[in-house]
């Protein structure tokens, strides 16, 4: 039985691909769930991506990630990274690996988006490189 990667997605994105293409990019979500999943059949792996604009379904896939013992968790948490201590404790709650995902460079924009709840209990993150921020995270998720 292949392992499973978790790719969890917070507020907005389910916008993707449809406004701020300059900061974000014009791939949709489903878009890079396709892209990962040709990446992850290519590694035996299996993605499980899902997205909610609500804080505390990003808190309970967390648990479920490790209940269920899954290879790790992409996490990009939307704006949630800059402002959920409840995200921060979930991921320092689990051993299953998290890594920070983000299209944007955070640290490029808003003083507002410089302080990652996320960052600091991630194993891992990736930032600035587009969709393929969650392709490069896949690849360390591959290798850990
Ligand atoms: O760069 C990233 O991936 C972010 O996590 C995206 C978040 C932002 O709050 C973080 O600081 C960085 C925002 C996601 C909103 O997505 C939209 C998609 C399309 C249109 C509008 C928003």
């Amino acid at each position: 039985m292949s392992e499973t990667v978790y790719v969890l997605n917070g507020p907005n994105l389910n916008l993707l691909g449809t406004r701020e293409p300059e900061i974000y990019g014009s791939a949709t979500l489903d878009d890079i769930a396709g892209m990962l999943e040709d990446r992850a059949r290519e590694l035996g792996l299996e993605i499980d991506l899902r997205q909610s604009n609500h804080e505390g379904h990003l808190v309970d896939w967390l648990h479920e990630a490790q209940a269920v013992g899954a290879k790790g968790v992409l996490l990009n948490a939307g704006a949630f990274t800059h402002t959920s201590v409840a995200l921060h404790d979930a991921i320092k709650a689990i051993r299953t690996p998290v890594i920070e995902v983000h299209l944007s460079n955070p640290h490029t924009r808003e003083a507002f988006r410089h302080k990652s709840y996320v960052g600091m209990a991630a194993k891992a993150t990736i930032a600035g490189f587009g969709p393929l921020s969650y392709l490069l995270a896949l690849e360390g998720a591959s290798r850990l």
